[in-house]
């Protein structure tokens, strides 16, 4: 299905400046995504909500278990990355989990009430040997009745194809932020490489689970670029992490000037508004977040979470608190 044709709802620009603009087109511009960003906060908040409820449950949000299956040891420089084998952070390294753990811990996750399970691991991309193994475990999560989900780096042709025959619902793979601040950020793999695998994924079936990060120190014109991009993938993303940086001690962005809360909220509310389909997730970044703010972006249109109390290396809410919120703001959780 190609999102990207709007039948149910107005196009953009009807949505910024009240009129009406031919259906077929959903490309954003970065300037129209500033415009969004730039509104009074209750009118982004009241716009958002409005695109929210005419293609989702309301209150509905779905919740994902993370795990690292391969931690740390990593070749690339990602500069917010704790994983990263040339930063010195406190992560220890630890090799490919078994089959058996995997399993245990996506039947954990499944008992608290996710629906999907994610496994990361930090790889440039994966080898042979290393997509085999991933086969097993997403064959395996699966029969356990979840949707699956993987994050592995950059793919080679036929890669995704091998995991789309074991079952992989979704592949995570972030752009992370606008083309023209790339590089500040990462230069061992170009804007392009990532652009590709998301093709890759595409093509074998599998959803296309992309986003980015904020609080790296990029301006909202940055923040702008990176959900126009995510915006204008053709077809765009069913899922949509944003993510806040968690800042790591020795890593290169530790100590970066820290985003304001309702910067956060806005980015959420555009990604819903620009890409009304799509599941975003309110990522990274929760455990340093009050509540509040939390609630913020489910009103802005986020309607998913990272659930379980760790993301790869840093920590997440505990399930217990997470439970709290969700029945404190009569939030369910989507099967
Ligand atoms: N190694 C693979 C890759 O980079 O494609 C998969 C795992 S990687 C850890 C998945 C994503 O986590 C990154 O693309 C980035 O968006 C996010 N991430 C990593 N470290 C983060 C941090 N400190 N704060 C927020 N998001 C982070
Ligand atoms: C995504 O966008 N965020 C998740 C998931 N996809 C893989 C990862 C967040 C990682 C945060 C840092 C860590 O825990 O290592
Ligand atoms: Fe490696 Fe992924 Fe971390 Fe980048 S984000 S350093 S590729 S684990």
């Amino acid at each position: 299905m190609n999102y990207n044709s709007f039948t149910a709802y107005e196009t953009h620009d009807s949505l910024v400046n009240n009129t009406a603009k031919s259906e077929d087109v959903a490309q954003w511009s970065v300037a129209e995504v500033q415009s969004l960003l730039d509104m009074p906060f209750n009118d982004l908040i009241y716009r958002a909500q409005c695109v929210h409820r005419q293609y989702h449950d309301a209150n509905g949000v779905q919740l994902s278990t993370l795990i690292s299956v391969k931690t740390g040891g990593c070749p690339e420089d990602c500069g917010y990355c704790p994983q990263a084998a040339r930063y010195h952070t406190s992560v220890d390294n630890q090799d490919m989990l078994s089959l058996d753990e995997v399993v245990t811990a996506a039947a954990a996750a499944k008992a608290k009430g996710a629906s999907r399970f994610c496994m990361g691991a930090a790889w440039r991309g994966p080898k042979q040997r290393d997509i085999e193994k991933m086969t097993e475990m997403v064959r395996a999560v699966k029969a356990l009745g979840m949707e699956t989900c993987a994050t592995l780096g950059l793919l080679k042709p036929g890669q995704a194809h091998q995991l789309s025959e074991a079952g992989l619902d979704y592949y995570n793979h972030n752009l992370d932020t606008a083309p023209e601040y790339y590089e500040e950020i990462i230069t061992t793999r170009q804007y392009q490489d990532r652009l590709n695998t998301l093709q890759e994924v595409r093509n074998a079936g599998i959803n296309v689970c992309c986003g980015g990060i904020v609080g790296m120190g990029e301006t909202r014109e940055t923040r702008a670029g990176l959900i126009a991009q995510l915006a204008n993938l053709n077809p765009y993303p069913e899922s949509v992490p944003i993510n806040q940086l968690v800042q790591v001690k020795g890593t290169p962005l530790y100590g970066t000037a820290t985003l304001d809360s309702f910067e956060f909220v806005r980015t959420i509310a555009a990604a819903r508004v620009t890409m009304p389909k799509a599941m975003v997730r309110l990522s990274a970044g929760r455990q340093e977040m009050s509540e509040a703010i939390q609630a913020l972006c489910f009103l802005a249109g986020a309607n998913s979470i990272f659930y379980g109390d760790k993301l790869l290396t840093t920590g997440n809410p505990e399930v217990d608190r997470d439970q709290a919120l969700l029945d404190k703001l009569g939030l369910h959780a989507l099967s």
